[in-house]
């Protein structure tokens, strides 16, 4: 049985979580959080960084690493396009999402959800305004163009593209804010859209529900 180690709220945990619904892949979850993680921790997840999986004292981190074995022991359905095109595209929109749209949505996250909700303390207002109107909407800006009216970001089939690209909006819901449909209706639709999906859609329903 694989066991998948790290909170849900996590958006790489999440990355993970939503592939292995996909997959339909069973797995046991412990909700290991990032922070005063305990030194066997760093054994199977060297960085300290959650996700981790694990299968007896085999052990693998990083979700981009995870989904990317879950996807040669379960290879359907697939989350990485076939044509080598489409497949490079996927993954720069992963690396791309893991790190620019994270770090600027999670701004929001950490200081409405994590700081009140885990250390008692208050939200820095002034940081978050500063995502919210330095930060993210140049993100959000490249984001419309290019999923234009598209189903999903690459090809036409849901990938790990779509995955990587949705699962930071959850924390942005968490942190209380949503994507300005008037000014990005493309985003906003497709977000909505993929995150209604069946494996997609327990996932966040779990997570709003504390
Ligand atoms: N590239 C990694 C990033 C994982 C990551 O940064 N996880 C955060 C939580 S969202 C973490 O564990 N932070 C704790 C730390 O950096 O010590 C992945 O895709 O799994």
């Amino acid at each position: 049985m694989l066991t998948l180690h790290g909170v849900g709220l996590s958006p790489f945990v999440r990355k993970v979580r939503v592939a292995l619904a996909e997959k339909n892949i069973q797995y046991e979850h412990i909700p290991q959080v990032p922070f005063g993680q305990p030194e066997e921790y760093f054994k199977i997840s060297p960085l300290g960084k959650i996700p981790c999986l694990t299968e007896g004292d085999w052990a693998l981190p990083d979700s981009s690493c995870i989904i990317a074995y879950l996807e040669r022991v379960h290879p359907e359905p697939a989350l990485y396009p076939s044509d080598p095109k489409e497949f490079g595209r996927a993954l720069w929109y992963e690396e791309y999402c893991d790190t620019k749209l994270v770090n600027a949505l999670t701004t929001v996250f950490f200081q409405r959800f994590v700081r009140p909700t885990f250390f008692k303390q208050e939200a820095d207002e002034e940081m978050i305004q500063k995502a919210l109107t330095e930060e993210i909407p140049p993100i959000l800006d490249y984001l419309e163009g290019e999923i234009g009216d598209r189903a999903f970001l690459v090809g036409s089939h849901f990938s790990i593209a779509d995955i990587a690209a949705t699962s930071p909006f959850v924390n942005f819901a968490h942190g209380k804010e949503k994507i300005d449909a008037g000014r990005w209706p493309n985003v906003a639709a497709y977000v909505e859209r993929i995150h209604s999906r069946p494996s997609y859609k327990p996932i966040i329903e779990e997570e709003m529900s504390g």
